[in-house]
């Protein structure tokens, strides 16, 4: 059995992050997501999600290409994961391309291309735009 891990917020789930999710998966037989949790968002990558971990850890269990989701509180639990979980492949998108190359000592290392223009900054954007308000 291959398995494939990733990382991430997935905030504002769209289909940017659902790409992601199908083509980490054909990387393997089961995928891992190491989702970020609030603390390391807030303070290590200065994001401030608009939904809570549980929140978004609920809408990735609904993705039929996800098998496990765990925590991601920091930048340095990679290489224990890696290990824990007998990763076979390192999957992220090419955003980050180089910035996780020394993970390639411990498995297999694939930046996927960024689904073009969506993001949640993009939605957030949209949505402050078009004055959509709730109900
Ligand atoms: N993504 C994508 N296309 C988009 C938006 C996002 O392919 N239009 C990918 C990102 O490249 C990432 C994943 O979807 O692989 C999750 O994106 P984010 O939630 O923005 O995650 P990020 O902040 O990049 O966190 O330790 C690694 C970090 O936790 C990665």
């Amino acid at each position: 059995m291959k398995t494939v891990i990733t990382y991430g917020t997935f905030d504002l789930l769209h289909y940017g992050h659902i790409n992601l999710l199908k083509r980490a998966k054909d990387q393997g037989d089961y995928l891992i997501v190491a989702l970020s949790d609030d603390e390391f968002n807030e303070k290590a990558k200065n994001k401030k999600s608009y939904f809570r971990y549980e929140e978004r850890k609920k809408f990735l269990e609904s993705i039929k290409y996800i098998d496990l989701i765990i925590p991601e509180c920091s930048w340095e639990q990679k290489i224990h994961d890696i290990n824990f979980y007998q990763i076979d492949t390192f999957v992220i998108g090419d955003d980050w391309e180089g910035k996780f190359d020394y993970l390639s000592e411990y498995c297999k290392v694939v930046y996927l291309p960024r689904t073009p223009i969506i993001s949640s900054c993009f939605i957030r954007e949209e949505v402050k735009k078009r004055g959509l308000t709730s109900g």
